[in-house]
Parts: C-alpha cells; sequence; structure tokens
C-alpha cells in the first residue's frame, strides 16, 4: 500500500534504524542524514518516514510530509551554515535522471559553487 514500509528498500531500512546512518535530523515524518558519497562539503539526504519511489508521488499522496522534507531541508543548510553562499535541493526521478533509490529524498547540496544547467 502507498506509504507503507518496503522490505527491500534501503532508505526505510534507514528510517527503521536497521542500516545505520549518520543522521543530522528527525522529525516526526522526516529523517536527514548524511550521503554515503558526498558530492559536495555538505550533502545530506532528507527522506520522508513514509514510502513513496519519488518526490511527485509523495506530493501527491502525503502533501504535508513532502513540505516536511523542504522544510528540514532549509534547517540543515541553515545548521550547516551554507545558506550565505548558496546551496542545491535536488530530487532525481527516475533513472534517466540519476535516481538510483526509489525512495523519495532530496539532496541537499552546499559549500561549493555549483554550475548551471547542471549535468
Ligand atoms: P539518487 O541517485 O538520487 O537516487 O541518490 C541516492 C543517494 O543515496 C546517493 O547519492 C548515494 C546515497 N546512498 C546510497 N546508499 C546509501 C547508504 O547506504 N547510506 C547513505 N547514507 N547514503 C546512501
Amino acid at each position: 500500500m502507498a506509504g507503507e514500509p518496503q522490505a527491500d528498500c534501503l532508505f526505510c531500512k534507514i528510517v527503521a534504524k536497521e542500516v545505520p546512518a549518520t543522521i543530522v535530523r528527525e522529525t516526526e515524518s522526516a529523517v536527514a542524514f548524511r550521503d554515503i558519497n558526498p558530492q559536495a562539503p555538505t550533502h545530506v539526504l532528507v527522506i520522508p518516514k513514509v514510502h513513496y519511489p519519488d518526490a511527485a508521488s509523495l506530493a501527491a499522496g502525503e502533501p504535508g510530509a513532502a513540505a516536511e522534507i523542504l522544510r528540514v531541508a532549509g534547517e540543515v543548510a541553515a545548521e550547516e551554515d551554507v545558506t550565505g553562499s548558496g546551496y542545491r535541493i535536488v530530487f532525481n526521478t527516475g533513472s534517466g535522471a540519476g535516481q538510483t533509490v526509489f525512495h523519495a529524498h532530496a539532496h541537499l547540496l552546499g559549500g561549493r559553487g555549483f554550475n548551471w544547467p547542471p549535468g
């Protein structure tokens, strides 16, 4: 059922604390933890505790949880002191866009310069 934990989902296992992660923030509906393969000095993933495969399906199914992802990303950006230099919030959606984990997640990237358009 939509939103239910999936036994084979890595990020559901991080939510359940079955897989360790460096958690930097946790709220009632979201968890933020450091990416295992950081692409910037600050690279934190912010995920909903509920399971949806991508950001759009999360927003359609549980808009409050989607909004919480953005709120938490902003709070972590402030805590990591990257708001002044600017930061990115990225939702890769679909394998063609680089999504490899099909549990909705925001990448919060900061602490370096960024190019546009992204690669
Ligand atoms: P994406 O490619 O957009 O689906 O991003 C998935 C991210 O998840 C990628 O940047 C690497 C990260 N990742 C994969 N496995 C783990 C893990 O076991 N722990 C942590 N902390 N991050 C992981």
